[in-house]
């Protein structure tokens, strides 16, 4: 008989800490403030060497994905501000960000390796990227075509200099 009123004391602190759970955002794992950030930037890779040199801009307006458990599945997203740089703030665990390459654009850094979120934050966490080769080529006129073209100009231009007669 004396055990009856401790089992009913400690049935009423599960259920106060379900309930607990539940009004500080449903599961127990996610409540409280996040461990860390992830931070980066999107950047026009002038040269196309996979870094970001000095003088090589940040990209504005760009989609940063983040696969929370690096398990195929996007969860959240990013735009990428004026300076081309992005955060999220994370509680600790795998993720796996990913950038959405802009249209004309081809991604020149090998995408970044997966983040492991301890409470520490995480930055430099960078996508670069190019101008994509134009698939509209200028009409082939090629060199030498250019050259005499530009040798039919230079006479025009000295006959018309001596005595604009051209003969
Ligand atoms: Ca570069
Ligand atoms: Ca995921």
């Amino acid at each position: 008989m004396s055990s009856r009123p401790r089992s009913c004391r400690v049935e009423r602190w599960i259920v106060l800490a379900a309930v607990l759970a539940l009004v500080s955002g449903g599961s127990p794992l996610r409540a409280g403030v996040p461990a860390g950030s992830i931070s980066g930037v999107s950047y026009d890779d002038l040269n196309g060497d996979g870094t970001r040199d000095p003088g090589e801009p940040g990209l504005a307006g760009v989609t940063i994905q983040l696969d929370e458990d690096a398990n195929g599945t996007f969860d959240d997203t990013r735009i990428t501000g004026a300076a081309g740089d992005y955060s999220f703030f994370v509680f600790n665990g795998l993720y796996r960000l990913r950038q959405v390459t802009p249209v004309g654009r081809v991604q020149t850094s090998a995408d970044p390796a997966d983040v492991f979120m301890n409470s520490t934050n995480v930055s430099n966490v960078d996508f670069g990227s190019e101008l994509a080769p134009s698939v509209v080529e200028v009409p082939a006129l090629g060199d030498a075509g250019l050259v005499a073209l530009a040798a039919l100009l230079l006479i025009a231009a000295l006959a018309l200099l001596r005595g604009g007669d051209v003969r």
